[in-house]
């Protein structure tokens, strides 16, 4: 058999990652100040999950599995063989999902793989092995044992770029006690590039190598369970789930290798990644279930999703939005109502004024009462004659 790191590295790709490279399982002492600061800084403010605690055990490999010795870090495309990465385009009455939701939620992908990876080197070296599998919600920091094993480098927007498939890769390590020897980071770096910086909408790239969370799209749509900030709405545009400005703008994005194992595609969003704004804002609970189960975006909820669907609206401004948002402010949900009078306040048709009063004078909800007063005077504005 051929020695048993290039035998780990043949078979991982069999089991369907495109990339494969190890690290040592010795503390990530430098990534872990970094993030311990981001939270100390507000950085990753609104990720109540996100904890100093959680940091600390996801940066000792000992902590993670007693005996670590190395760390198998793994990369899987998210794209599949045909799929355009030409940035995804506004169609009316629609909303943009991110590409990496496009697919069946990667975590059951991926975890699936890695079972299947480690219980088949129990099988061909004949003994236990002792291993534990990270991906996106453990604790670790995927990016930065990729960036360690020399899988891909970070890039300015903090996402890890590699040679062959650009960003579009989700990670995952597998901690190991077997004793492989570590692969070296790469030397790459972004150069002078600055266009994620410089083409995110919302400044959440605040210096090169910092998201500000608060400020990424991403978490906007994605993890705030609770109301969207007024400043931010305009500059989310028509993304209804997670973004990927920064990666459609990145030069490197231009490689993107073909998936091996491509994940399979989602059918509930399909290909373009555009959902029907009108239709998502009509989902029932259980209607939401059925349609998102075993997708990424169930982790937004059904009232996240078509809060979301609400901001859109108000962002394209179009008429066929109206009736829908109409429908909503008689939505059981106050964060409903509330984000649909302010898209419905920036559409001003001019019957919209009339309508959202009528919902003022039934409307209970303090938090909803001042969305709604908000957008009366916003459609006024923008109905009211020119004086001359
Ligand atoms: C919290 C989180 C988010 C938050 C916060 C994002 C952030 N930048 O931290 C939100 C919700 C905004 C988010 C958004 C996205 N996420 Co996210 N997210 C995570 C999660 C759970 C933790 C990340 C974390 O610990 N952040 C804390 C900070 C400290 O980490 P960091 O930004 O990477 O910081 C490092 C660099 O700044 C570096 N650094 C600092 N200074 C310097 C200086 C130099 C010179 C260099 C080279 C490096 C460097 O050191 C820091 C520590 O390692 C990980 C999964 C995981 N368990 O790791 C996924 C993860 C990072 N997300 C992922 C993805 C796909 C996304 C999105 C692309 C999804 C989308 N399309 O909407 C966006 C990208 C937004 C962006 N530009 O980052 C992937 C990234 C894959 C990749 N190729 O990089 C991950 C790894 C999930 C996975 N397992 O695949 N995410
Ligand atoms: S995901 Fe979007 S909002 Fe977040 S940093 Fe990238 S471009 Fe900016
Ligand atoms: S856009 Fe430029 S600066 Fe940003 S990650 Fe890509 S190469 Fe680096």
């Amino acid at each position: 058999m051929q020695d048993l790191k290039s035998h780990i590295k043949t078979y991982a790709i069999e089991c369907g990652f495109d990339l494969v490279r190890i690290t040592g399982a010795e503390e990530f002492a430098e990534d872990r100040d970094v993030a311990l600061a981001r939270i100390e800084a507000g950085q990753m403010d609104g990720l109540s999950w996100y904890t100093e605690s959680r940091v600390r055990r996801g940066t000792d490999p000992q902590e993670l599995l007693s005996g670590a010795r190395s760390i198998i870090c793994l990369g899987l495309s998210y794209l599949n063989p045909n799929d355009s990465t030409e940035p995804t385009e506004s169609i009316s009455n629609h909303g943009k999902v991110a590409r990496y939701a496009r697919v069946k939620d990667y975590h059951r992908a991926m975890k699936r793989r890695m079972k299947a990876l480690v219980r088949g080197l129990e099988e061909t070296l004949d003994t236990n092995v002792g291993a534990r599998w990270y991906v996106d919600d453990g604790p670790m920091l995927d990016r930065a044992a990729a960036a360690r094993s020399g899988l891909g480098w970070f890039g300015k927007s903090t996402n890890i770029l590699t040679q062959t498939h650009g960003s579009w890769l989700l990670l995952g390590q597998i901690v190991t006690d077997l004793e492989l020897e570590p692969d070296a980071p790469l030397k790459k770096t972004c150069g002078s590039c600055v266009r994620c910086i410089d083409d995110c909408p919302t400044g959440a790239i605040i210096a090169p190598y910092v998201v500000d969370n608060a400020r990424c799209i991403s978490y906007q749509t994605i993890e705030n369970r609770g109301v969207i900030p007024l400043e931010m709405r305009p500059l989310i545009g028509d993304w209804v789930f997670g973004c990927d400005i920064c990666q459609d703008v990145c030069p490197v994005n231009r490689k993107t290798g073909i998936p091996r194992k491509p994940i399979q595609k989602a059918d509930a969003v399909g290909t373009a990644g555009q959902l029907d704004l009108v239709e998502l804002l009509a989902l029932t609970e259980d209607q939401f279930r059925s349609r998102f189960q075993g997708t990424s975006i169930m982790r937004a909820k059904r009232i996240g999703l078509q809060k979301n669907a609400c901001v859109a609206l108000g962002n394209q401004q179009t008429e066929a939005g109206v009736p829908a948002l109409k429908a909503a402010m008689a939505n059981d949900e106050p964060l409903i109502r509330g984000h649909a009078a302010w898209a419905l306040g920036q559409i001003a048709t001019p019957d919209v004024v009339g309508s959202l009063e009528q919902s003022l004078v039934s409307e209970r909800d303090d938090y909803v009462r001042k969305e709604i007063q908000a957008a009366i005077k916003q459609a006024g504005q923008k109905t009211a004659p020119a004086s001359s």
